[in-house]
């Protein structure tokens, strides 16, 4: 970033008595451009699937307790509220609780959770979920997996059968902005192993500053497809580069 301001302001024509305005874009400019071209729409996406009757697979990993399952019952709100039908895979089969959760879930929206019993191959579940949908019709299928840290090999080899086995339309990582410089470390190695396609980040609510946004698109070059603010249904957005960076600037 320094490197490019530099490019942009030495030599540059300013305004002698106060040079702050053109500072500031250069720098609102250059922290923009960290998050490359980042208008990915998850919804126009899904959109031109179901327009071709397909039915969209998206695979929702990331580490312990970074906001997956209530992010896809955020999700799958806001698909009911754009006039998608979609189903939930329940295949956290690992953490205790974890399938009771979304079955809740899923009863609070109106949304069919698919489930299998605690131990069952996650893998089987989404496919039994992704039957489910062709079948009923659905748009959907969005996979609730467990959480997994980076260095879990076990964990992380269910996570590649899942990719590969499954091959979802989407991969994305959930990670919590809160996470700090661990959460790109985090969504760099996700990314080496299964070929990510995203990035939603929680708990931006808890994250005055944003520095996660950063270091996160900066490491990894994938999108961020939607912001947590909450623990709300209602508290997910697509992310806006320019907003976020107004934001930051403005704190
Ligand atoms: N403040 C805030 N809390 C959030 C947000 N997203 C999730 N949470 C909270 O974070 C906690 C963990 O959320 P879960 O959705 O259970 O996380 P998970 O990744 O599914 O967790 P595991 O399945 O155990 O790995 C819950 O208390 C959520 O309410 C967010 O955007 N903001
Ligand atoms: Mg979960």
């Amino acid at each position: 970033m320094v490197a490019q301001l530099r490019g942009k302001l030495v030599g540059a024509r300013v305004n002698r008595s106060d040079p702050s305005g053109e500072i500031k874009a250069a720098i609102r400019q250059s922290l923009v451009g960290l998050f490359g071209d980042s208008d990915f729409d998850f919804f126009n996406y899904l959109s031109a699937l179901k327009a071709r009757n397909e039915v969209a697979v998206v695979l929702f990993v990331g580490p312990n307790g970074a906001g997956k399952t209530t992010t896809i019952a955020k999700i799958a709100d806001s698909l009911g509220k754009r006039g998608f039908s979609c189903v939930i895979s329940a295949s956290d089969t690992f953490r205790k609780a974890a399938i009771e959760q979304a079955s809740l879930h899923g009863e609070k929206l109106g949304v069919r959770v698919v489930k299998q019993t605690y131990g069952s191959d996650p893998t089987a579940v989404a496919f039994d979920a992704i039957a489910h949908a062709k079948a009923s019709r659905s748009d959907v299928v969005l996979i609730d997996t467990a959480g997994r840290q980076e260095t879990n090999a076990n964990l992380v080899r269910e996570m590649e059968k899942m990719a590969r086995v499954l091959h979802p339309h989407l991969k994305l990582f959930v990670g919590e902005a809160v996470a700090g410089n661990a959460l790109a470390e985090q969504a760099a190695s996700f990314n080496k192993a299964i070929s990510l396609d995203g990035i939603v980040l929680t708990k931006m609510d808890c994250d005055a500053k944003g520095g996660g946004a950063f270091s996160i698109a900066f490491e990894t070059k994938l999108p961020i497809v939607f912001v947590g603010i909450g623990q709300e249904y209602g508290d997910i957005r697509p992310f806006d580069a320019e907003w976020f960076v107004g934001n930051v600037m403005a704190a």
